[in-house]
């Protein structure tokens, strides 16, 4: 965090409105430390990087949501299977209310994963609509979050699952994702992978995000889920059941000799639920990074693992996983 911090480039005065709103939200200092970002001027908010309107919407969350203790966090650093860690956990907590085998009205058909398990911090900077959104949803709430865990709503205590990826896959991920949501995307990819492996990207440093949620798994496994995209990839219905027992809803031997577990994973694969229309073809009212109308198909894109070898040098890739291991030394946490 130290060289982030020595490289940060200027400090921001305060002047406009939302600035001050978020100067007067934050937790300790009066001047935030930017840096020029992948797509817009990024700010240092308590060790963490993002754009100014993140920022907002960080701050605003932690002022105004409300936890519930039976709240469930689906919490992920961008790009490491948001979409398909939403849709499986909700597949799996609502299945007795929405059957998944031969199912043709099952809400994963017709709704985004991202609107079964909203954001506590999307729309940004709109945050007071979204807050009353999250009131009004039943307990208990499957919900998720960008946020890196010290920057959680103080008062969380409820249980959260963690996805993590493999960094180079997330570099490569993000880097068509913000080609495709921001418009006018400017910049090459060999400074956004400089700004990456520097700590630099959307919530990152990626591996503070990482090592604070595997901190609290380390510390309450009972309460803090520790998943991994590759591993999920390799063994989906091991996956499956585990976290089905996490959400404290076991999967019955009845159930697994009926075939469930495959249905809920055949049901949330990437080649399901990226064919669907509502998640192929249809723009969504969702508000994206650049506060524009998102298409749900963007969180879609080949769902593959090993995908950064069609992109990154060997050089790139052994740069991002020296940075990786070194800052991960000693905390038992591999990828
Ligand atoms: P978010 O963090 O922006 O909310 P997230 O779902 O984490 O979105 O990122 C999308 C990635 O998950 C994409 O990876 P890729 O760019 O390497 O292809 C997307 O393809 C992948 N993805 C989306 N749905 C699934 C799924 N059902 N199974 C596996 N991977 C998926």
């Amino acid at each position: 965090m130290a060289q982030v911090e020595l490289e940060a480039d200027n400090v921001l005065t305060g002047e406009e409105e939302d600035e001050s709103l978020l100067l007067s939200m934050s937790s300790s200092s009066n001047k935030l430390q930017t840096r020029e970002g992948w797509w817009t001027t990024f700010v240092l908010n308590d060790g963490c990087w993002m754009d100014r309107q993140a920022a907002m919407s960080v701050s605003l969350v932690r002022a105004q949501f409300v936890p519930r203790d039976d709240d469930v966090l689906l919490a992920t650093y961008p790009k490491c299977g948001t979409t398909w860690l939403k849709a499986l956990s909700f597949a799996i907590a609502n299945r007795h209310r929405h059957p998944v085998v031969s199912a043709s009205d099952h809400p994963l058909l017709t709704q985004s994963p991202h609107d079964l398990a909203p954001f506590i911090e999307l729309p940004f900077r709109h945050i007071h609509p979204l807050a009353a959104a999250l009131d009004a949803i039943p307990s208990p709430r499957l919900l998720g979050t960008h946020m890196p865990h010290h920057l959680l709503p103080p008062r969380i205590g409820c249980r959260i699952v963690y996805l993590c990826r493999e960094p180079k896959d997330v570099v490569i991920s993000t880097w068509h994702f913000m080609n495709k949501v921001i418009e006018g995307f400017s910049i090459d990819f060999d400074k956004a992978f400089e700004l990456f492996v520097d700590g630099c990207s959307p919530f990152g440093p990626i591996w503070n995000h990482y090592l604070g949620y595997w901190n609290k798994h380390v510390e309450e496994p009972d309460r803090v889920l520790f998943l991994k995209y590759d591993d999920m990839m390799a063994d989906p219905a091991g996956h499956v059941k585990k976290l089905a027992e996490f959400l404290r809803v076991p999967f019955t031997d009845d159930e697994v000799d009926a075939g469930v577990v495959e249905e809920v994973v055949r049901l949330c694969s990437f080649e399901k639920l990226s064919r669907l229309p509502v998640n192929s073809s249809v723009v969504a009212g969702r508000i994206g990074v650049d506060e524009r109308p998102m298409k749900n198909s963007v969180f879609f894109r080949k769902g593959k693992v090993r995908d950064w070898k069609n992109y990154l040098t060997e050089e790139m890739a052994k740069k991002l996983d020296a940075a990786i291991e070194e800052k991960l030394k000693g905390s038992g946490l591999t990828l």
